[in-house]
């Protein structure tokens, strides 16, 4: 470990929507507090991902901070689901607006972070030979910052552009005149393939697996509803605190299951909802994510879209998932499905006949030779866990984090995890994160993480961790909440089945309101299931 250089009470590792609300709550402490970020500015998630079509699938009044009244008295967001340059604009005012830019270095990676047990201290170093000791390390990190590359033979003889939708390019990519592929069908290929189209001379989309999506119907925000927003926004963000995934209030929870309703009555509410657009389509019934034959009511009607919308009945067959509504996260979209009747784009099946390798013109799959001129890899992240995996974390007897979680990741509540003392995560594995509206998730962990600093500096309590036993329930109690529903049953990235070699562990918590619940429970107890040392 190098020698530590400067202290402060508190590192922060990552300048996205968690780390910028945890550095503004951290101040408010009176602690002195170092941010580093890796990237080149703030917005974490919203700085990397600049892919075309890039947009948040959670609308743009329900994506935003609520911690301050001013702060949305005065944003304006355009837009039903805000675009991606909307949303790095809005964490850059918010780092104005608070003041926050002279607390972070950026292009700064940390690297290591080990925990001295004699000072009670972590010391934190970084890619630019800086090492820095402080009481309080929180990771905020984000779930879904570390990109996924396959590892295709032959990639480095590829002559043409490579790209990942979660690294692109910060002046934009022209793919005028070019022939271009797109490997993954995941939102971000999503979200990319209309808008590549537009340009590309041929596309070729390489679909593993088929995805569920549903349109965004996405348009400008109108006066009126900005208007009774700010009119009434304690109410409408408590409404949303209330429904199960953290968002959607305003459509309505679902009251009914799909056997209570005849097959008239469910196709009109997937119309509905089809109409409404965006992931509260699965809000038309309760037992959606609960019941495999209520679950393909949904996945009959999408498809049935799916044929509609496509004109050649063979790709839009290829287009069709067989697997559950919701398992892999719903994807929603602006004209994805009609892309597919442009003469430039073509389907490409990997199920059958993945890629086998890459060449200097093009690559290969089935046997049949694709030329291309760029790839866009839109192959998702290693999610939850993968930012952590990649810094050297060593808690007590210099128990690395890698080989505490080398069977999957355990943690209490997503907050902390036992023999790594002060170290908080922000949307850690075993919270809701992932599978909620993730603002909301993270202004509630910064708050829980800032309240705790505060109750510890008042005591004058010296270290904070999970007990194994607390871990250990709690980490047992997610898998089976995850078991009760049809979420762990599919290859998604929720369980890391996406990442080879990755141990498959459901990760995110499912049930917003009760995870917010057992959160003040754990506080009203005195920090139950925590060991605390003066
Ligand atoms: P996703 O949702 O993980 O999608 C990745 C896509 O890439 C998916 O279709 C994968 O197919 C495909 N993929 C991954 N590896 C390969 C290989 N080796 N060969 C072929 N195809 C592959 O990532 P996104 O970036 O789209 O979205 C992530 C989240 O960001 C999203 O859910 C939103 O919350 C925002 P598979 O399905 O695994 O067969």
């Amino acid at each position: 470990m190098a020698e530590t250089e400067r202290s402060v009470d508190a590192v922060i590792v990552g300048a996205g929507f968690a780390g910028l609300y945890m550095l503004h709550r951290l101040r408010g402490l009176g602690l002195s507090v170092q941010v580093f970020e890796a990237g080149g500015g703030v917005g974490g998630t919203w700085y990397w991902n600049r892919y075309p079509g890039a947009r948040c699938d959670v609308e743009s009044l329900e994506y935003s901070y609520q911690f301050s009244e001013e702060l949305q008295m005065e944003w304006d967001w355009t837009e039903r689901y805000a675009s991606q340059p909307e949303i790095l604009r809005y964490a850059e005012h918010v780092a104005d607006r608070f003041s926050l830019w002279s607390d972070i270095s950026f292009g700064t990676r940390v690297t290591a972070a080990a925990f001295d047990e004699e000072a009670g201290r972590w010391a934190v170093e970084t890619d630019r030979g800086e090492c820095v000791s402080a009481r309080f390390c929180v990771m905020a990190t984000g779930c879904l910052s570390s990109t996924n590359m396959p590892d295709f033979p032959g990639l480095e003889r590829f002559a043409g552009a490579v790209y990942h939708t979660g690294r692109w390019p910060h002046e934009g990519v022209d793919f005028s005149g070019l022939r271009a592929a797109v490997i993954g069908t995941g939102s971000s290929a999503i979200q990319s393939i209309p808008m590549i189209a537009r340009q590309a001379s041929a596309l070729y989309v390489f679909q593993r697996t088929p995805n569920y999506s549903i349109p965004a119907h996405n348009r400008p925000l109108r006066d009126e509803e900005v208007a009774t927003f700010r009119q009434d926004w304690r109410a409408f963000r408590q409404a949303n605190k209330e429904m199960p995934f953290g968002f959607g209030a305003r459509y309505g929870a679902p009251d009914r299951m799909t056997s209570e309703a005849s097959e008239q009555e469910r196709q009109a509410a997937y119309e509905a909802r089809w109409q409404l657009g965006g992931l509260p389509f699965m809000g038309a019934f309760a037992d959606l994510i609960l019941d495999v034959e209520a679950n393909e009511t949904a996945g009959r009607f999408v498809r049935g879209k799916i044929s509609e919308i496509v004109k050649d009945p063979e790709v839009a067959a290829l287009l069709s998932p067989v697997t559950v509504v919701g398992c892999k996260r719903l994807c929603v979209d602006s004209g994805y499905y009609e892309t597919f009747n442009l003469p430039n784009v073509s389907l490409v099946d990997l199920g059958a006949s993945p890629v086998s390798e890459f060449f200097e013109g093009g690559l290969r799959a089935g046997g049949v030779e694709y030329l291309v001129d760029a790839v866009v890899f839109a192959t998702g992240f290693d999610a939850m866990t993968g930012a952590l995996g990649k810094i050297d974390i060593r808690g007590r007897g210099e128990l690395a984090l890698r080989d505490k979680w080398a069977a999957g990741p355990r943690a209490y509540l997503g907050l902390a995890t036992a023999g790594f003392p002060n170290l908080f995560m922000i949307t850690g594995p075993g919270s809701p994160s992932v599978l909620s509206n993730m603002l909301p998730s993270i202004e509630q962990h910064v708050d829980w993480i800032a309240d705790c600093i505060g109750y510890l500096q008042d005591r004058q309590v010296h270290r904070i961790e999970p007990s194994v036993e607390a871990e250990n329930a709690w980490v047992d109690h997610v898998n089976a909440v995850a078991s009760a529903t049809l979420m762990h049953g599919c290859n998604s990235w929720y369980l890391g089945a996406n990442v080879p070699g990755k141990p498959r562990v459901f990760m995110p918590y499912i049930g917003f309101p009760e995870y917010v619940a057992k959160c003040g429970e754990v506080v009203a107890g005195g920090y139950e299931g925590f060991v605390l040392a003066t």
